[in-house]
């Protein structure tokens, strides 16, 4: 580090922003394919007042739905945060407050690593859609998932905190303002709580967890040390939307 601040220039870029930590935020992902007409709806009018703080909204693959219809949607009924999700450049939409401008850091294929960034970056920046730089890692979570499958290189070992440690230092030195740690929508494990205890002791980066998380429990978990806790396969399932307001309460007051 420079300490006679002889080269002001230089000071400032070797300075960090600083990792802030906030209170634990509860998001929810909606993957637009997957997602029930009247769920959408009913959601669209209650998650916030739920105490969800933010909707994610993408998909590793879309077959059907447009991101931009169940957007629209969102913002005819609430004032809920929505930031894209992105499994891709064909998943942007100008209505979004912000997007995940995602790294898949733990693959080792240069289409997600690079190529997609590329393709997209003009749209981004056209559409006018503010980015969130994300590092992304994939872990093992028991089952091949959507994105498991795409990224086409191993995701990393459940046992190896160290591994993602690095990965996330790696993306702290790269610039980037957050880091999501996943087991991929529907895994049958979720990313070990070791691990995010690691990162959150080594990082300085916004942590982000998902994939696999089925219990208010869990979530709270995570929420001890990460900054945000996403669900979204839960949800989709018949009758659990009720158990929103439990989640978010967990993860509010975890800490
Ligand atoms: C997937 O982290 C998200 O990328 C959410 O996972 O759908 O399993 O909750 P679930």
């Amino acid at each position: 580090m420079i300490e006679n601040n002889d080269n002001k220039l230089i000071s400032r870029l070797v300075s960090t922003f600083g990792y802030k930590r906030f209170a634990p935020q509860f998001w929810l992902l909606v993957d637009p394919d997957k997602i029930k007409e009247s769920s959408l709806h009913l959601l669209s009018e209650t998650a916030q007042s739920l105490g969800v703080d933010a909707i994610l909204v993408g998909s590793s693959i879309l077959l059907r739905s447009p991101v931009e219809d169940v957007i629209r949607i969102f913002k005819a009924n609430s004032e809920i945060p929505i930031i894209l999700f992105p499994g891709g450049k064909t998943q942007l939409c100008s209505l979004s407050d912000a997007m995940l401008f995602l790294t898949f850091l733990s693959s080792r294929n240069p289409r997600w690593l690079i190529e997609e960034q590329v393709l997209a970056a003009s749209d981004v920046k056209s559409l006018g859609i503010p980015t969130i730089p994300t590092g992304y890692l994939l872990f093992e979570s028991g089952i091949t998932t959507s994105v498991g499958f795409f990224s086409t290189t191993p995701p990393l070992p459940r046992d190896k905190p160290e591994l993602a440690v690095a990965h996330g230092l790696a993306a702290q030195f790269m610039g980037m303002r957050a880091l999501y740690l996943d087991a991929g929508s529907g895994a049958k494990k979720a990313v070990p709580l070791k691990i995010i205890k690691s990162v959150r002791e080594n990082v300085d980066l916004t942590l982000i967890v998902g994939g696999g998380i089925r219990s208010p429990e869990l979530s709270a978990n995570y929420a001890k040390y990460a900054d945000v806790v996403v669900v979204g396969n839960y949800f989709e399932e018949e009758g659990k939307l009720d158990k929103l307001s439990e989640f978010a309460e967990r993860v509010h007051s975890a800490r």
